[in-house]
């Protein structure tokens, strides 16, 4: 059996020594495999393992070795000359984006990592805007530079096309392809020859034949880093070169300001170029101490030993045996086994029982870290993502991490009484897990929604519900909040008359029903006493008149008149669903001095309008969606079918990039399962966002086959 042996470091790392990185970039590129390379050439494992084989440090959770790919963020650590790097290693996916938000919210520089087969893919560009709006620094790795496939340039172009000429190439293969195994440096000017597995390379001189272009893009790098600083430019000018000082300064600082993305040249499975990804690291990448940390009251934290005692949680897990796992990062001071904190947000207190680095699964115990550095802790009472911890009486919280919207849903079979309450301590724990999960009780579909990223993150969360709270989860369509109008004016009456023993009740109303727009004239038949416009909770207008004239109906009825129109709006007569957009004008009717109360008026307003409603040519409406397809060209052709196929409305293609973006407008009805859908028809190389547009009329078969449904449903119950 395989075993890989971490090598265990519980070194304490001054906060100067400390580097965070997320690894970055589209599903495949090979981030895990960089993980396990930087870890087995920073002497952290004695043994590499492969992601086929399902034995590396990082995606060690069994459902990551089932699929072959990560699902989780997963925290490691590598000693690199004197300092500490943690990697972060995220899943491509975009279903799993939430965890890639919160590693970047600890993270100080993020390593993206292109496949040369490919180029910019559609996961590079998602990711790529989230470090544009954090300003995390940023360093491209084109890895798989091996495979007979690879195009460095063609990937570089891509790159610069799409992301500016802040794609600055630092390093560029000497011979890519099979047989891979040199890299020349056009920042330290020398060539890296590799030995055949990989590890620490030889450097030579620069071939004769490349010179002429290595000293272009070395000077073409110099001029680029020179350019974003004014002493740099004048150090520049006045000498044509830089030192490796300035260059350090100058790259570090246009980093940070995200003017320059260094490019570097890596194989990570065959373990080359890894090393000078650390180095770079070490030498120039940001520190914690260089980007620091906002209050809520926008008030700056920077990581310093000696500053107050400030943990900030970025993720939390739970596992079976274990418990839940709190992810944090050191913002300011230390922090030691035995510490007690408290928790801004609800005040009370947590101890900190023991620390533990991570490297994968492997928890090493620690008894200290300081600022900068990222640890976890098991067995907190109450804390989750986002909370802060630091000294009673500290004022201090930290800006908490803004997750992306939900994208999708699906509905939960309801599941016996016993079960549900089961299923619903799991999704809360899991929700608190990963907040890009949303659970809603929707009273208006009668139905429990959950809303996530994509399909692949609501069938991870079904399965995490299964194994972790052992309750079977099934999902079925949701259903669609439809809306029903009208469409034309209708003038009917209704008496609503019962005599039952004693008192009777009785009430007649007259009214005329018309679809509202805004600024709609007065009509011009009926004399407007008063008037009332309310906007419904659930979108529209009903604008309602009182026209009664001679006292037919007392002024004292008008509110049980709107509380029986409303009833009859909250349940629409074709389907059930709301309705809205709606004028109503009351204009006669009758009332008797003893049989006339609230309740009769109420129940003859409410039939009055059901049966104004049938005549005035109801209509459905149904919420349309407008998406945004980002896709290569060579899966445009399908995409575009299968959206026409679904009567989609295409508003229109334009490219960008080498990317096209397809926009169109279609019924959320036929959107269901459509980022799989699009998942099978790319090969995983189209994303789309959705935002809901309009509601709008269907047409006359879905009308009939709504009506019937709800008829079906209706006699079922
Ligand atoms: N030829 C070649 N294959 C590589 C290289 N790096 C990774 N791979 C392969 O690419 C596939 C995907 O690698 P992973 O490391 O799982 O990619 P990832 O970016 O972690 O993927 P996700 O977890 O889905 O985001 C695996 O089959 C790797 O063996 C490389 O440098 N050269
Ligand atoms: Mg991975």
């Amino acid at each position: 059996m395989f075993n890989t042996k971490i090598i265990i470091n519980m070194k304490v790392y001054s906060t100067k020594d400390i580097r965070n990185i997320v690894l970055l970039g589209h599903s495949g590129c090979g981030k895990t495999t960089m993980a396990e390379t930087m870890l087995f050439e920073a002497g952290a494992i004695s043994r590499r393992g492969q992601v086929e084989e399902g034995n590396t440090v990082s995606d060690h959770y069994n459902v990551e070795k089932e699929r072959g790919n990560s699902v989780f963020s997963s925290l490691m650590h590598v000693g690199w000359k004197d300092s500490k790097i943690n990697i972060i290693d995220t899943p491509g996916y975009d279903d799993f984006v939430g965890e890639v938000v919160s590693a970047l919210k600890v993270a100080d520089t993020a390593v993206m990592i292109l496949n040369s087969t490919q180029g910019v893919e559609v996961g590079t560009e998602l990711v790529w805007e989230y470090t544009e709006r954090f300003k995390t620094p940023l360093i491209f790795a084109v890895n798989q530079l091996d495979h007979e496939k690879a195009n460095f340039e063609l990937t570089v172009d891509q790159a610069k096309n799409r992301f500016g000429n802040r794609v600055t190439v630092v390093q560029y293969p000497f011979n890519a392809g099979v047989g891979f195994n040199s890299i020349i440096d056009v920042l330290k000017m020398v060539m890296y020859v590799f030995p055949e597995d990989g590890g620490k390379p030889e450097k030579q001189s620069i071939p004769e034949g490349e010179l002429a272009n290595a000293n272009t893009l070395h000077e073409k790098l110099v001029e680029t880093i020179a350019e974003y600083d004014e002493d740099l430019m004048e150090a520049y000018f006045e000498t044509g070169a830089l030192t490796e000082e300035q260059m350090t300064k100058g790259l570090k600082l246009s980093m940070l300001n995200h003017k320059i993305f260094p490019t570097f040249c890596v194989s990570s499975i065959n373990n080359m170029g890894t090393g000078r990804i650390m180095g770079f690291l070490h030498d120039v990448a940001p520190a914690p101490v260089d980007r620091p940390y906002l209050t809520v009251s926008a008030d700056e934290i920077v990581c310093s030993e000696s500053g107050e005692q400030v943990l900030f949680f970025f993720k939390t897990l739970s596992e079976p045996h274990l418990g839940e796992i709190s992810y944090f990062k050191v913002v300011s001071g230390s922090v030691s086994s035995g510490d007690e904190l408290t928790n801004a947000r609800t005040n009370n207190g947590e101890r900190i029982s023991q620390l533990y680095m991570l490297n994968g699964k492997t928890r090493i115990n620690i008894d200290k870290l300081n600022a900068g550095d990222l640890g976890v802790v098991v067995k907190l009472k109450d804390t989750k993502t986002n909370d802060t911890l630091t000294q009673k009486g500290s004022s201090l919280v930290v800006e908490g991490i803004e997750f992306p919207d939900a994208r999708i849903r699906t509905a939960i079979i309801p599941p016996s009484k016993k079960d549900f309450e089961k299923i619903m301590v799991g999704l809360n724990q899991l929700q608190k897990e990963d907040p890009t999960i949303v659970v809603e009780q929707s009273k208006e579909l009668s139905q429990t929604i959950l809303h996530g990223q994509g399909e692949m993150h609501l069938a991870m969360v079904k399965y995490r519900l299964e194994k972790l709270y052992n309750v079977e989860l099934e999902f079925t369509e949701p259903k669609i909040a439809y809306r029903e109008t009208i469409t034309k004016r209708a003038q009917t009456s209704y008496r609503h008359k019962k005599q039952s023993g004693g008192s009777g009740q009785f009430a007649e109303v007259h009214m005329v029903v018309e679809p509202y727009f805004d600024g709609m004239a007065p009509p011009n038949d009926l004399n407007v006493r008063a008037e009332q416009t309310l906007d419904l909770e659930w979108g529209g207008t009903l604008k309602f008149l009182w026209c009664i004239v001679g006292g037919s109906i007392d002024a004292k009825y008008q509110n049980a008149i709107i509380k029986g129109v409303m009833k009859t709006l909250e349940n629409g007569p074709m389907t059930g669903s709301y309705a809205r957009d709606i004028r109503i004008s009351v204009y006669d009717g009758k009332m008797h001095s003893v049989d006339s109360n609230d309740m009769a008026f109420m129940l003859a307003a409410s039939h009055c309008v059901r049966t104004a409603f049938e005549q005035a040519s109801p209509v459905i409406l149904e919420p349309m969606y407008d998406i945004e397809v980002l896709c290569k060209d060579d899966v445009m052709g399908d995409i575009m079918s299968d959206l026409q196929s679904r009567n989609a409305m295409i508003m229109g293609v334009d490219a960008d990039g080498h990317y096209q973006k397809i926009k169109a407008r279609l019924p959320l009805r036929l959107l269901y399962k459509y980022s799989s859908r699009l998942r099978s028809l790319s090969q995983g190389r189209a994303k789309h966002i959705r935002t809901f547009a309009e509601f709008s009329k269907v047409s006359r078969e879905v009308q009939t086959e709504l009506v019937a449904a709800h008829q079906q449903d209706s006699v079922e119950v």
